[in-house]
């Protein structure tokens, strides 16, 4: 656990859990050390009930750069007789579980992007539920620059927030994206000053952690449901879900608050 204490710190602030990607003097990019400990505190915090939110961070100057190139895991071969390295293994092995991780998460996952998030480091970022950037952060698609094609979710995810468009044009040309220009094309929620960020994730974290969980992960799951649905498949998903969670103690409870005028207190029954 000490290595993992290196390179993900951890910190818990009520029902919020806040990992934070620390290989600084690397940008924060992807080494085998940094994807054993972030798996394994995400795993920890998926089986944590405390845990009703949890916040990606990254330490310094940038979000994540990515995976490490320098890792011997991709590092291409000095001498030519030698294999090239197995990318497609380290996609399978790492990348692909970390997006199926984020994509089934049972809480919701806020990205907190506080500087340059490139290639896998920007799609990890926007496997997250909501994605804020500080105003000097930026979103790069780094493969092409490189001969590889958009991993970590990439494909899938680009042109399903950005519209192909724009996901087309991120990902041949590579070039970086601003935080409010990522806004404005609906890559991510929302860009704030730099200097609200954190305070800005943490407090829409808290937020979630106070709603009704069951909502919120019926919510998320829908979504993800909704996309391979025809409409009327979607709007029959929507009245089993709302006839399920209408039975709730906390949709009594949203209510009964709303007309008594006072807060809601939720309790997941
Ligand atoms: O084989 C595979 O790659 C398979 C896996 C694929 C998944 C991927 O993520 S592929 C994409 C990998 N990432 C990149 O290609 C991004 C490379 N980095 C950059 O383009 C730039 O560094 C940034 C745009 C992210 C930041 O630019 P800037 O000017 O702010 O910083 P810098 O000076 O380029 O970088 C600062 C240091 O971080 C520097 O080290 P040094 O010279 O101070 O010792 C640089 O080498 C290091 N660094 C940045 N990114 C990486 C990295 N070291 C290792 N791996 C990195 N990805």
């Amino acid at each position: 656990m000490a290595d993992d204490a290196a390179t993900v710190l951890s910190r818990r602030d009520g029902a919020v859990q806040t990992l934070t990607l620390n290989r600084p003097q690397a940008l924060n990019s992807f080494n085998g050390e940094m994807h054993d400990a972030l798996m394994s505190n995400l795993k920890a915090a998926a089986a944590d009930p405390a845990v009703r939110c949890v916040v990606i961070a990254g330490a310094g100057r940038a979000f994540c750069a990515g995976q490490d190139l320098s890792d011997p895991a991709v590092a291409p071969p000095k001498n030519p007789s030698e294999p090239p390295p197995d990318i497609g293994a380290l996609i399978e092995g790492r990348y692909k579980p970390l997006a199926m991780m984020l994509h089934h998460f049972p809480v919701p996952t806020v990205a907190a992007v506080n500087g340059v998030a490139a290639g896998a480091g920007a799609n990890f970022a926007l496997n997250c539920d909501l994605v804020i950037a500080g105003r000097s952060a930026s979103f790069l698609q780094a493969f092409s620059k490189i001969g590889l094609v958009p991993d970590c979710g990439g494909t899938w995810l680009l042109p399903r927030l950005a519209g192909r468009a724009n996901a087309m044009a991120l990902a041949l040309l590579g070039d970086k994206l601003p935080a409010e220009e990522a806004q404005r094309i609906g890559l991510i929620w929302k860009c704030v000053d730099d200097d609200a960020l954190a305070g800005e994730a943490q407090a829409v974290a808290a937020r979630l952690a106070a709603l009704p969980s069951r909502a919120l992960a019926e919510t998320r799951r829908a979504f993800a449901a909704a996309d391979r649905m025809t409409l009327s498949e979607a709007l029959t998903m929507e009245g089993e879900l709302q006839r399920h969670l209408g039975r709730s103690h906390d949709y009594l409870e949203g209510v009964g608050a709303f007309f008594a005028k006072r807060p809601p207190h939720f309790t997941d029954r």
